[in-house]
């Protein structure tokens, strides 16, 4: 749209575009247009060409009533028809007005009631040739969808009717005109005189058909301009002096043509046009239009039969679309509940998604997916880069909130897209969770689209009357059309959404199932809490009880006892405080809780430090070296990270060689952890005994050998646990060993734990 003057960017171009139509206080001048109050049927305002088509003023009428107008009998039968519930068997009405003497001229009446209870009677005059009883029209109809049902594919169809349509009514040009999704729309079929420029093919902007007009179209279902060049005529008194405001035209079939379209229509070379609104759920799919190049009038039955004509065929084409729709949408479902077994087969849903032969491309036709989930992308076909998705991924989190998101021009909502167009000009996003998506690419799909006249100059504005001016030109202008993918089809939107149920289904099922999980680990873990408990106080008791007892023999008989009744005695006491050291260490193990971590700012140094201590005895007897780099502070629980250098150093010791034992605490910083290593230079640990050594009780050397409970190790490997890290060691019979474990830095936040396990799913990795 061309507007030179920059001081009028301001002027609210989309007001005037919408502006409202039905408000129009003019009608088109071959008709007259009566408005009556019931029940008296006293006249409130007429329009000003009543003394052209009936020879009397406005003034003899204004004022009066419907009778001082038609012959009483007439006016009774109308008053009858009033009556009944709908005005479908009034409209029409042949009705004879009296002109001057016994001059009578006879109109089709048609009556309406406006929003605000008013009676609105237009009467058109009537011709007699057109005079076409209902049943020939049934018999054309008939004619016509015989032709339609042998015919199948839509160009075909759209055609038939053009053809039928123009048959009956005789227009210059019978268009066949469809919307696009985005209020633009094509001629699909066109019949008209042969040297008349073929407007077939041609799409025309959304701005030609203003919304108004086109919310209009969707109640009154046809629309006539006999002759473009007739003056309107006002309707009088210009407001009601009921509703005191004009009356309101939105249902009337007279109602004058706004003149911007008037223009147009000029432009166009149009000197009258027919228009049949196609309606499919209640939207306005399409319009018949049709064109004459001088005034023509037709018929209000002819218009009706056209209408009938409309809906009836235009029901063909819609159970026709659905017909294509359906085998597309079958074979989608199938697509989809084949997926859906899949997901619920594997172990982890995506791999449902993607390892199989029919898979996400399929369902929405796309040459390109990507699952991004748990922080982690899966893709299939040709795709963005990684880091390219993250953007795009960022982008639909800040500004999509619906199920659905799609596009066939993402570079038009999300520029930064334009650098892979190749593979996603096109794209259809689903939400899994806030955090999680399934996406659909297309290629980018260079397209020539014909406009009739330039639509970037549709109308210009007027400065000098403050309004718009239709474009002048429709000649042929060629548009190249890129950024853009093949459009995705409701069909496909719609089994991307099905997916997505079928996606949060079997996620949340698998959430629950780990809060079962959860739930039964939580009991356990409760269940041997209750057992260390027991064994510490419980068990304690009757322990202490045999001990005492047996020293207390071994104390009063000793003289009585020979040596190997000692022996036998020796060996109870010291199965009773195993026993004892068994029970502490179970006890201890299952105080290694998650739960009971308490998660602080720990100088890993200290913590050494006092498990240094601890093992400071046992340093000295075996002149153990031990060194250690400067440690980090890290977030973890203090007690048991000195626990854990307790056991690791305190096994570096016992398990030295005949060398003097040598250890060293080392550390490392990885990505996102911290590596901790014990060296120590003893006996070593044979590979293949590297993952047993980690599970409770078991022990790779005997207690004679090496006292302990082969508990140490364990316990240690359930603090790293707890801390999020791993722990294994590396090592050869004989060379000595080396433990490493990490702990992530920044460590597991305690904010952490006790979090819902549904949360965790959603929120893995972010
Ligand atoms: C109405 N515009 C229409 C109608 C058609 C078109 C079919 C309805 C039918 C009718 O009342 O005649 C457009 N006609 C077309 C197109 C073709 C055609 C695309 O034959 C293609 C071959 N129109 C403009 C601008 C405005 C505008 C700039 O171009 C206003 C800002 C308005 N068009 C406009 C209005 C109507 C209309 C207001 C409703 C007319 C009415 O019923 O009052």
């Amino acid at each position: 749209m061309m507007i030179n003057d920059t001081s009028l960017q301001n002027v609210n171009l989309t007001q005037l575009r919408e502006a409202p139509i039905h408000l129009n206080t003019k009608i088109q001048p071959h008709g007259v247009l009566i408005v009556l109050k019931e029940p008296e049927l006293s006249i409130l305002q007429v329009s000003s060409n009543v003394y052209t088509h009936f020879g009397v003023t406005e003034s003899d009428l204004l004022e009066g009533t419907l009778f001082d107008l038609l012959d009483p009998f007439q006016v009774e039968q109308i008053q009858t028809g009033l009556t009944a519930e709908t005005l479908d068997y009034l409209n029409p009405t042949k009705i004879w007005v009296r002109k001057r003497g016994d001059d009578y001229a006879v109109f089709d009446a048609v009556f309406h009631r406006t929003s605000e209870g008013l009676l609105v009677l237009e009467l058109e005059p009537t011709f007699a040739h057109e005079n076409i009883p209902f049943l020939s029209f049934y018999h054309l109809a008939r004619t016509s969808i015989n032709r339609l049902e042998s015919t199948t594919n839509l160009r075909d169809f759209c055609q038939i009717i053009v053809q039928e349509v123009r048959k009956i009514t005789g227009f210059d040009r019978v268009m066949l005109y469809k919307f696009d999704h985005d209020g633009h729309g094509s001629v699909i079929g066109e019949e008209k005189l042969s040297h008349l420029e073929p407007y077939l093919g041609l799409h025309y902007p959304e701005s030609d058909i203003p919304k108004p007009a086109r919310k209009l179209f969707a109640s009154n279902w046809i629309r006539l301009i006999p002759d473009t060049h007739a003056e309107p005529v006002d309707v009088v008194p210009a407001i009601n002096p009921i509703t005191e405001s004009p009356a309101n035209l939105t249902n009337s079939v007279l109602r004058g043509a706004s003149k911007c379209h008037i223009e147009y229509l000029h432009n166009m070379g149009v000197g009258a046009s027919m228009t049949i609104s196609l309606i499919k759920d209640g939207q306005l799919w399409g319009l018949i239009a049709c064109h004459h190049q001088t005034p023509k009038y037709v018929s209000y039955e002819l218009r009706k039969a056209c209408e009938f004509l409309g809906r009836v065929i235009f029901s063909e084409i819609s159970a026709h679309e659905e017909t294509q729709d359906y085998d597309y949408r079958m074979k989608l479902t199938n697509i989809q509940s084949k997926l859906v077994e899949y997901m619920s087969q594997s172990e982890n849903f995506v791999d449902g998604l993607v390892q199989h032969q029919q898979n996400l491309l399929d369902l929405a036709n796309a040459q390109g997916a990507a699952v991004y989930f748990g922080g982690k992308y899966t893709l299939i076909g040709e795709t963005p880069k990684e880091e390219d998705l993250n953007y795009l991924v960022q982008w639909l989190q800040a500004n999509v909130n619906e199920d659905v998101f799609y596009t066939n021009s993402l570079p038009q909502h999300y520029p930064d897209a334009e650098k892979y167009k190749n593979v996603a000009s096109g794209l259809l996003a689903i939400p899994i969770s806030k955090r999680n998506y399934v996406l659909w690419f297309r290629p980018e799909v260079i397209q020539t689209v014909n406009w009739g006249g330039d639509p970037n100059n549709a109308f210009e504005y007027n400065q000098a009357e403050g309004d718009l001016r239709p474009r002048k030109s429709f000649e042929l202008w060629k548009q190249t059309v890129r950024l853009t993918s093949l459009p995705w089809q409701l069909v496909e939107v719609k089994a991307a959404l099905e997916l997505r149920k079928g996606i949060v289904n079997i996620v949340l099922r698998q959430a629950d199932e780990l809060a079962l999980l959860a739930r039964d680990l939580e009991l356990s873990n409760a269940e041997l809490k209750k057992f260390a408990y027991v064994a510490s106080h419980d068990l304690q008791e009757p322990l202490n009880q045999v001990a005492n007892y047996v020293q207390l023999l071994e104390m009063r008989y000793s003289n009585e006892l020979d040596e190997d009744a000692t022996e036998f005695i020796n060996y109870a006491v010291e199965g009773v405080s195993l026993m004892q050291t068994l029970i502490d260490d179970v006890l201890a193990y299952s105080k290694v809780d998650v739960q009971a971590v308490e998660f602080e700012l720990t100088d890993a140094n200290t913590s050494l430090e006092r498990a240094l201590t601890h093992l400071r005895q046992r340093t000295a007897e075996t002149k153990a070296i031990i060194t250690h780099d400067d440690l980090p502070t890290v977030m973890a629980d203090r007690t048991q990270l000195m626990q854990l250098f307790q056991n690791l150093v305190g096994n570096a010791i016992k398990f030295h060689s005949d060398k003097t034992p040598k250890i060293h605490i080392g550390t490392t910083r990885l990505e996102d952890e911290w590596l901790f290593s014990v060296y120590d230079n003893g006996i070593g640990i044979d590979p293949k005994f590297s993952e047993r050594i980690f599970v409770i009780f078991q022990r790779l050397h005997t207690r004679d050998e090496y006292p302990g409970t082969g508990m140490g190790l364990a316990i240690c490997k359930k603090i790293i646990e707890c801390h999020r890290g791993r722990i294994w060691v590396e090592s050869k019979l004989g060379e000595g060993a080396t433990f490493y474990f990490t702990l992530p830095v920044g460590g597991q936040r305690s904010e952490r734990r006790g979090r819902k396990v549904q949360n965790n799913i959603f929120g893995r990795g972010q």
